[in-house]
């Protein structure tokens, strides 16, 4: 039981690599409480996916709560601190999932989807990563932050000019909250998804073609799974990794090394 009694946040929870964590962290022994955001598109926290979740945190025999929010509101994070607080007592983890990938080409990019993108994806992290790391240094037991951030932290994307900067930011802020919060025993690492199979590039995957070029570039030979991630993610969350901050995984396969 990595997380044996811990209390873990997740970001974007109700679907996708959130998901996956927020269940992930439930089998080794944590309570969850996942945030989600209950857009007018139905793909974002439809409140069925959120029940799903829940039921499946419930039938680990550990206790779950849902939040709705926005990351992108900086009151957001500090209430999804407090509800769990109130819920659970304390955070001991937060993994700063939330995302967005509406994939559209730079030349006629709109203002209003660069700004919704950096929001969610990295004002939204910062928020939270702030709610927490204030709830942790008055608890002063330490914790841990782990951000998913990307292979695009890396790489470019045609089709990802507003998103490709937020997931670089977001490993950025990992390494400087590595400082920041470092004197109060609290660890902030990255993992670096490559192509998962998600509901947030599904549409993107329906070209064949696009998906058998990845499968050919992925060493192992296929796209990721949401569970692939999680695991990653719980690794960094518990003490297994005491010794790790500032640092990023990547978990794509071995796609960002294969030139050729
Ligand atoms: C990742 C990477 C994947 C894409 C997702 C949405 O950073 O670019 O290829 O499917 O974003």
């Amino acid at each position: 039981m990595l997380l044996k009694d811990k209390v873990v946040i997740v970001t974007g929870g109700s679907r996708g690599i959130g998901r996956a964590i927020a269940v992930a962290s439930a089998r080794e022994g944590a309570d969850v409480a996942i945030n989600y955001w209950g857009d007018n598109d139905a793909s974002y926290g439809r409140r069925s996916a959120v029940e799903e979740v829940l039921g499946e945190i419930e039938a680990l025999g550990r206790r779950a709560i849902a939040v709705e929010g926005n990351v992108a509101l900086p009151e957001t994070g500090t209430e999804l601190v407090k509800r769990t607080v109130q819920a659970f007592g304390k955070v001991d983890v937060l993994a700063s999932n939330a995302g967005i990938c509406p994939f559209h080409a730079f030349l006629d990019m709109p203002p209003e989807v660069l700004e919704t993108t950096v929001g969610v994806n990295l004002n939204g992290a910062y928020f939270v990563t702030q709610a927490a790391a204030r709830q942790m240094k008055e608890q002063g037991t330490g914790g841990a932050i782990v951000a998913t951030s990307s292979i695009s932290a890396l790489v470019g994307g045609g089709m990802q000019t507003h998103y490709t900067p937020t997931k670089a930011g977001v490993h950025s802020l990992m390494q400087s909250c590595a400082i920041a919060l470092g004197p109060y025993g609290i660890r902030c690492n990255s993992v670096m998804p490559g192509t998962i199979a998600t509901d947030l590039n599904a549409e993107d995957l329906a070209d064949e073609a696009k998906k058998a070029y990845f499968e050919k570039r992925i060493p192992l030979g296929r796209l990721g799974r949401p569970e692939d991630v999680a695991d990653c993610v719980v690794f960094l969350a518990s003490d297994l990794a005491r010794y790790v901050t500032g640092a990023a995984l990547l978990v794509d396969g071995g796609m960002f090394v294969n030139l050729q």
